[in-house]
């Protein structure tokens, strides 16, 4: 069954890792620059917020904003970073709370038709695309169109999911084979805590790589190569969620052209005058392992 994207562990390297590298290892991309170490200043240049706006320059831009924490770690070998803090707790909150009301049974794609399927038993809420556009999450759009290195307009509509106790979604990937323009990065992002004990990790099966969720952290892997063959993988799932316990996620998918037009009402923002540590590390970060039996494990 397909339902969202799929293809390799060396080739997915070749993708985010070599972006990250240029990112944060060479401390220099797309008008980025980042120390390496200790106290370092984030500092985002103008071209990088015209590039990044579309020519839209305003006092404030989202951009500007990076939550205190903000850390991106290469996971290994294995082509998946994980951000740590890539929003902060008040935003998480805030988005939980503006997808409550709207979450409807999720859907997958299983012949190029979107279907509801107990293949994945979670509920989705639309807060960003056509008709409605929640600027709380453009700063998110911002974000990991900086470290991705692509247009924050080429971002997909943009839906929450909730999982409550038993819920899942199966084994899948991200990418829709045969179709050479789609879904080139994902980033997962987690808006609440939860404990191993209350499941709901993702586990990417062939990378042996388990995550745990936590409030705030994305986790980003490249769904193409550069010549557009896709990562099998990147195959992932979310393990199903234990009774009692809920779990908040929100995907964005980047794509290789435009979807949404710039926005033209931005957020405000904090001052841009971040210190925050972007580097690797050798240590994996708290309740991120690499996976030794099965996923479940
Ligand atoms: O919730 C998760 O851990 C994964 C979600 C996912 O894979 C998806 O929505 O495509």
């Amino acid at each position: 069954m397909k339902c969202e994207g799929t293809h390799g562990t060396r080739l997915v390297q070749s993708g985010i890792n070599h972006k990250l590298r240029r990112a944060v290892g060479a401390g220099c991309h797309a008008g980025v620059s980042w120390a390496r170490s200790g106290e370092t200043k984030v500092k985002i240049f103008n071209d990088l917020k015209r590039y990044l706006t579309g020519g839209i320059v305003t006092e404030h831009q989202p951009v500007d904003f990076l939550p205190p924490g903000f850390t991106v770690r290469q996971i290994d070998e294995t082509g998946v970073s994980v951000i740590d803090n890539f929003c902060s707790t008040e935003e998480a909150e805030y988005l939980i709370e503006a997808a409550r009301p709207l979450l409807k049974p999720s859907r997958i794609v299983v012949n190029n038709e979107s279907v509801k399927d107990d293949y994945r038993t979670s509920s989705t809420a639309a807060l960003y695309g056509e008709s409605r556009k929640d600027k709380a999450l453009i700063p998110l759009l911002y974000r990991g169109a900086m470290v991705l290195g692509v247009p924050y307009t080429h971002v997909e509509a943009v839906f929450v999911t909730h999982y409550s106790g038993g819920e899942y979604y199966k084994k899948h990937e991200d990418f829709f084979p045969g179709f050479q323009g789609d879904r080139l990065y994902t980033v997962l992002i987690y808006l609440n805590d939860m404990s191993p004990e209350q499941g709901g990790s993702t586990a990417f099966e062939k990378l042996r790589l388990l995550v745990t969720p936590k409030c705030g952290r994305a986790v980003c892997w490249t769904n193409r190569n550069p010549d557009c063959s896709p990562h099998p993988e990147t195959t992932h799932e979310a393990l199903p969620v234990a009774e009692g316990s809920e779990k908040w996620v929100i995907q964005l998918w980047y794509r290789r052209y435009e979807l949404l037009p710039p926005a033209t009402d931005l957020p405000d923002a904090p001052e841009a005058d971040v210190t925050s540590p972007v580097a690797p590390s050798a240590e994996l970060p708290s309740g991120v392992r690499h996976l030794s039996g099965g996923a479940g494990s």
